[in-house]
Order: C-alpha cells, then sequence, then structure tokens
C-alpha cells in the first residue's frame, strides 16, 4: 500500500512537472530570455521568502500569493526564495533564477523585483492567483533575464463617465501589475463627471461629481433617472497612490481641459466664454462646454486644482487633455476676440496654444510637466519637455514624434479597447472594430529611428461613455472589453513589439486564459467557428472550451455536445463559455439577415434640415429632430405594409450609443393603424417587440421627461428580426 501511494505521489508529481513546462513558454509578455535548466524546485510549506530590507513590502506581495514565512535576507541560503536588489541591473530588469536549491529574483530596483514575482507567479499553477495554490509544487529550473523595450507602458480608466469604486480600481490595478503595465492614467474629469476632490472647490466633486434628476448636470448617456456618480476623496487617491507604487504603477491625473468641461461648466457657469447662448432647441439647457481663455479668474481656479493635483500625484506629469476643442465658443465671445487681437493672433485655434502654454506655466510652477492628447501638440508650438498622447492614428503619432515630441503611442484602432470586438458587439466604431488579434499586431515598422527614439512607449484605454448606460456596476463588461485585449498591449508594451497571434494564442489557450480565470478576470473568447454542411450544423471552439446554443423560439442555452441535424440552421447561434468567460455569438450568415420594409416617419417635433427623417427610412443614415424631445412628444413609424417579424427593436439615440434619445417614455404598437397598444417603458431611449402576436402596422415612442441634456434627438430606422 506504502509503495503504491509513493506511486502515486510521483505520478502525480510528473504530471504537475510537465504541465508547468508547459508554462514557461507561455509567459505573457514573453521575457527576453527564458533558459531551461535541469531540475526543479520544491516549494515546501516550510520554504522561507527572504527579502532585502527594503524589499519587505514586495515580500509581503509575494506573500499574499505564497502564504510562506517571510525573513530578511542575510547570505544566500539554499531552500528560499530570495528577492535580492542588484543595482547593477536596470531599474525595472530582473533575473529570476530557479534551480534545485532555491529561487532567486535580482532586480535593478523594487520594480525589477516585482517582474521577477510576476513572472515566478506565471511559472506556478494558476491557482496561485486565487490564493488557491496547493503545497508542496514544483517548479522547473530555469534562468529568465528580463527587462522592459519601453519604460512607459500604460493604461487609461475614464472615471468620469463611469464612476468606478475604489476598491473595483485597485482590483484592476492588482491585475495590471500582473500584466508588468506601470503607468495608470486617470482620465477624472470630462463633461460627464468631476471625480477627483479639490479642497479649495469642494463643489466641484460635491455637485460636479454627481449626475441625473436634480443636479445642474444633466446626464448624456444612461441613468437618467438616478442621482449617479461618486468621486475619489482626497484620501482615496493617497490610498491608490501607494497601493499602485507598491506595484510599480504611476497614476497619472487628467483634468481634460480647455474642452470636455461641460461638467465644470455647469458647476461653475462663470468659468464660460460671455455671451447669451442659444437654448432654444435644448429646453433651456446651455450645452456649451469649452472654458473661456481669456478669463483670468479661471486660470486662478485651475492653479488651485493644479496645486492640489501636484500635492496629491507623485508622478512628475499632469495630463490637461486638449484634446476635441471646439473653437465655435471662442470664436463668438467678445474676450477672447479681444484677447486674439491684444495677441495678434490671426486664428481662433491659436487661442488653443495660448490657453495650453498659460497651463505649462502653472504646471511647471508646482515642479509637474504637462501631458496632452496629440492635437494640442499639432501647432508645434507647447513645451518640448510635454508628453504627448498620440490618439487619433499611428500617422498623428508619428506627426507629432517629428515635430520633437516624446510620444506615448496608443492610436485608437489598437488600442482602444472601447471599441466593440465584431460587428455584433457592443461598443464604439470610429477607430475600428477590432479584438486581440488587431493589438497583438501593432508593429512599429512604419516609424523611423529618429521617431522611436523619442517614443516613450504604450497605452491603451477604456473610454467608459458607451459603458455607462448599459452596463453600471456591472464590471463584467469593463473586463470582457478590456481582457485579453491587455494582455496583447502588455505584450506590445514590454517588448516592443507584436507577435504573432497562433503563437500568441498558444500562450493564451495553454495558460494565460486559466490564470486570468483565478485571478477573477471575466474576458472574451473567441467565438466558435460554424459550419452548415449537408444539413448538419457543427460549432468548432478553440482549445475544446464548451459550446453552447439557443435556439430561436426556445427558451434558454443548451450544451453543444453533437453536430445537429436541422433544415434551418438560421435559428441556432453558438458561443463559447469558461468559467466566467465568454464568446460573442456565432451562427451562420442567415441567422442575422434583417428586414427593411417601407415605412414613414412622422413626429411632434419637425426633422432637422440637415439630416431628415427620409435618411432613416431609407435605412441609410440616422435622422435627427430639430428640438429635444418634451414631455408627450412622440415618433410615429407607420409600414407601409403590416410587418411579420420575430422581434422589432426602435431605438432613439446614437447607434449603439444611448445619447441624443428620448430620456424617458413608452413605446405603443398597432396592428392595424388605427388602435394603440402601449408595450414597454422606454429603456436607454428605445423599446422591442418580442415575438408580436400579428404584422406590425405601425410603432409609436412617446416622450414622457422633457430634454436629455442635448438639443435634439438622434432617430434611427427600426431593426425588424425576421422570422426564421
Ligand atoms: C475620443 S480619446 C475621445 C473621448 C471619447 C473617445 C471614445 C480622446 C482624447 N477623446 O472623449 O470618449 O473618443 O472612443
Amino acid at each position: 500500500m506504502q509503495r503504491f501511494k509513493i506511486f502515486f505521489v510521483l505520478a502525480l508529481l510528473m504530471v504537475a512537472h510537465y504541465a508547468m513546462a508547459a508554462n514557461d513558454s507561455s509567459i505573457i509578455p514573453r521575457p527576453q530570455s527564458v533558459e531551461k535548466r535541469k531540475g526543479e524546485f520544491t516549494i515546501l510549506t516550510t520554504t522561507k521568502i527572504t527579502h532585502y530590507t527594503s524589499l519587505r513590502p514586495l515580500a509581503q506581495y509575494l506573500g499574499q500569493y505564497l502564504p510562506l514565512e517571510i525573513r530578511e535576507y542575510n547570505a544566500p541560503t539554499t531552500g528560499d526564495i530570495a528577492l535580492v536588489e542588484n543595482k547593477n541591473l536596470s531599474p525595472e530588469a530582473y533575473v529570476l533564477d530557479i534551480s534545485g536549491e532555491g529561487i532567486t529574483i535580482e532586480g535593478g530596483s523594487q520594480a525589477g523585483v516585482l517582474y521577477g514575482v510576476e513572472t515566478l507567479l506565471q511559472l506556478l499553477p494558476s491557482s496561485v492567483y486565487g490564493g488557491g495554490l496547493a503545497l508542496p509544487t514544483m517548479v522547473g529550473a530555469c534562468r529568465v533575464e528580463d527587462a522592459p523595450r519601453f519604460e512607459y507602458r500604460g493604461f487609461m480608466l475614464d472615471l468620469s463617465r463611469t464612476w468606478m469604486e475604489v476598491d473595483e480600481i485597485k482590483l484592476f490595478i492588482e491585475r495590471l501589475a500582473h500584466h508588468k503595465i506601470n503607468k495608470l492614467h486617470l482620465h477624472l474629469s470630462d463633461d460627464e463627471g468631476w471625480r477627483v476632490e479639490i479642497l479649495s472647490h469642494p463643489e466641484l466633486t460635491k455637485i460636479g461629481g454627481y449626475r441625473g434628476v436634480d443636479s445642474p448636470v444633466a446626464a448624456r448617456y444612461g441613468r437618467w433617472d438616478e442621482h449617479y456618480g461618486g468621486y475619489l476623496t482626497q484620501d482615496d487617491v493617497r490610498e491608490l497612490v501607494e497601493f499602485a507604487s507598491l506595484r510599480n504603477i504611476e497614476i497619472i491625473p487628467e483634468i481634460d481641459l480647455p474642452g470636455h468641461s461641460h461638467n465644470l461648466a455647469r458647476v461653475k457657469p462663470e468659468v464660460l466664454c460671455r455671451y447669451t447662448p442659444d437654448v432654444s432647441a435644448s429646453d433651456g439647457y446651455d450645452m456649451r462646454s469649452v472654458l473661456c481663455v481669456a478669463k483670468e479668474e479661471n486660470y486662478a481656479l485651475l492653479e488651485d486644482i493644479v496645486r492640489e493635483l501636484a500635492e496629491l500625484f507623485p508622478s512628475p506629469y499632469i495630463h490637461i487633455g486638449g484634446d476635441e476643442v471646439s473653437t465655435s465658443q471662442w470664436s463668438r465671445c467678445p474676450d477672447c476676440k479681444a484677447l486674439m487681437e491684444r495677441e495678434g493672433m490671426k486664428d481662433v485655434g491659436e487661442l488653443q496654444d495660448y490657453f495650453t502654454a498659460r497651463m505649462e506655466r502653472i504646471v511647471a510652477k508646482y515642479g509637474k510637466r504637462t501631458g496632452v492628447w496629440n492635437e494640442a501638440a499639432r501647432s508645434g508650438s507647447i513645451d518640448p519637455t510635454s508628453l504627448v498622447y498620440g490618439w487619433e492614428s499611428a500617422k498623428a503619432c508619428r506627426e507629432v514624434l517629428d515635430k520633437g515630441y516624446t510620444t506615448v503611442v496608443m492610436p485608437g484602432e489598437y488600442f482602444y479597447f472601447d471599441m466593440r470586438q465584431s460587428k455584433r458587439e457592443e461598443g464604439h466604431d470610429w477607430a475600428a472594430i477590432f479584438d486581440v488579434r488587431k493589438t497583438i499586431g501593432f508593429s512599429f515598422e512604419d516609424f523611423t529611428l529618429e521617431q522611436m527614439s523619442r517614443v516613450a512607449g504604450v497605452q491603451a484605454s477604456f473610454f467608459s461613455e458607451a459603458y455607462i448606460s448599459r452596463r453600471e456596476y456591472d464590471y463584467d463588461f469593463l473586463y470582457y472589453q478590456t481582457y485579453p485585449r491587455i494582455c496583447a498591449l502588455s505584450e506590445v508594451a514590454w517588448r516592443g513589439e507584436g507577435a504573432q497571434w497562433e503563437e500568441f494564442n498558444a500562450r493564451l489557450l495553454g495558460a494565460h486564459y486559466s490564470r486570468m480565470e483565478a485571478m477573477g478576470i471575466d474576458y472574451r473568447m473567441m467565438p466558435p467557428e460554424v459550419d452548415y454542411i449537408d444539413g448538419v450544423l457543427s460549432a468548432k471552439s478553440e482549445g475544446n472550451a464548451l459550446i453552447y446554443y439557443t435556439e430561436v423560439g426556445s427558451e434558454g442555452e443548451k450544451l453543444y455536445t453533437a453536430p445537429i441535424a436541422t433544415d434551418s440552421p438560421q435559428r441556432f447561434a453558438f458561443r463559447v463559455r469558461r468559467a466566467g468567460a465568454h464568446s460573442p455569438e456565432a451562427a451562420v450568415a442567415a441567422h442575422w439577415r434583417m428586414l427593411q420594409p417601407k415605412f414613414k416617419i412622422t413626429s411632434s417635433i419637425a426633422e432637422s434640415e440637415r439630416y431628415t427623417y427620409a435618411g432613416a427610412e431609407r435605412y441609410g443614415r440616422i435622422a435627427r429632430t430639430a428640438r429635444v424631445g418634451k414631455e408627450g412628444d412622440w415618433i410615429l413609424y407607420t409600414f407601409e405594409e403590416a410587418v411579420k417579424c420575430r422581434r422589432m427593436e426602435i431605438y432613439t439615440g446614437n447607434l449603439q450609443l444611448p445619447r441624443y434619445i428620448f430620456n424617458a417614455g413608452y413605446m405603443e404598437v398597432s396592428y392595424d393603424g388605427v388602435k394603440f397598444e402601449r408595450v414597454c417603458e422606454l429603456e436607454n431611449g428605445g423599446g422591442v417587440i418580442d415575438n408580436p402576436r400579428r404584422a406590425i402596422k405601425a410603432v409609436r415612442i412617446v416622450c414622457s421627461e422633457s430634454g436629455n441634456g442635448a438639443n435634439f434627438v438622434t432617430v434611427q430606422a427600426p431593426k425588424i428580426y425576421p422570422v426564421l
């Protein structure tokens, strides 16, 4: 019996060993060099973590994952995991040495040691991330020598549009650290919310931290029926800064100026340009969102803000925004015009340079440098020490690099993770529709050596206006959008180049999906491949993940176990699931077919001259009303011939983005064009009729709440799903 037990344990250990051997080629980001060696080290419950005095916090960090005794390092001893600083290495470089005798992690600084620790965690069974690692465990002998290509490896979170609780931000930071990201850019102000407490102006957060209902800040995206928001107190900021710093993540605060300042202007209307706005189409709502650059009081206010931010955030940078600044307000403002004359400016656009220069001086006064979005650097006249964030395109990045600016490369088409990942998923599409394959394919090959010498690094972002309305408090969507795209970001930022998709995907499937699962990340998976051949419908998934399917007209999801013989393949849709992760649906093309019957729009609101209702009637472009909706307003869709369908959706607002909508109201259906019956309340500006009992002749949506924070309503063509 005893012998059998020993055999069993040995067999288990061998299995563990082979599983591990697979792991060391699946590290993300891939280290510069991994040298495999013979043998392995066994981590026992009695193994100790020893550390240089200065590395105690890091030893404790490792201790959260590997609950071992922690001791100061004295001299090399066998059997320990030693954390050592080695000043011969560059600060973020590390050497991870695993032999039969023990594990040594040498780093050029605390940061380097952290990255050695992160790599070690990836070499262990993935359960280490969930705190569920059973000891003893073995790790194969090897020597990893590694250092990042870029000193800036960032991620941006937009807390303004969608608020996140401090504990959730911490969790997000922890997961970034596992991917060796070292900057967290916090977008702390925008039109929709002010998210950092400024003690000298508490109203910025007391009022500007919330929107909707009785707030002067009208909600523009979702959650109109709720006093929505939150903000970071200065104590929260200090806590986050400390938490992030242990994980080698620098937090860079951004206050987006002088555009994107609608929120600030609702709290302090005096920051706006001095002219009477035309509010006739907006139910009295003043929509101006750009600060007046001619008012001295504005610079005094901004100095108060900068002074406090400079004290709160140790980062050498304060990002002052500078994107998407409309000059229409400045060109109507007598003070701005007078300023232009005084300064001899010919073009109203020069006022942005003037503003940036003033802000640079303020920021410099408090010992910091400015970060700006690429538009602010276009003229080439801003401070040469500014850090420019190239977001519009790779070309825009190269342009600012050519002007001599140090640039963070983050073109939207690769790194904006608010972009939808395939045609029918949620999210923006202005930059591109892309998934992780595109991000991992990023390459600097179009950048010259000269340009490369000024690339600070790479960043990705999650802007959150499309997120707020549908998914607030639902962090799953945040992770679905950002992972595994962040894994690809990590690779590009650490190595300075992407990877072949097949090779990278093998790392994801081989180990990283499991790691993410243990971390608690509900990432997005690749959809299954669906085939319909000779009357048989089949689906195949990557890595043999379980496939589930739905069938139109039957409830719930079923596990797919074998190909389905059917004459109606269009009735089925498949998706992959694995722990909390899932893929979008996949189906044969006919599943997605939509009807486009002829219809007419009539409304109690006149149509916009430019975007007429006829545009939507042709299923072409979206149409607009000439003013915002008021209580009792309606829009009526009448079909030339009654439409038989399985589902009809009618939305106001932009496609994929509930902005410019009927804030609240209800939807009515008519089967004869005369009698209407109520079907539902509007949600996010629209309503849905599922399985109508007869052919639909007309649908009416009725507004029950005036205003939407804009001066028009967007009218879309109906979405009509055929009976399948
Ligand atoms: C552009 S990125 C913006 C943001 C939006 C984002 C949506 C940038 C500097 N401006 O205001 O949220 O697109 O993808």
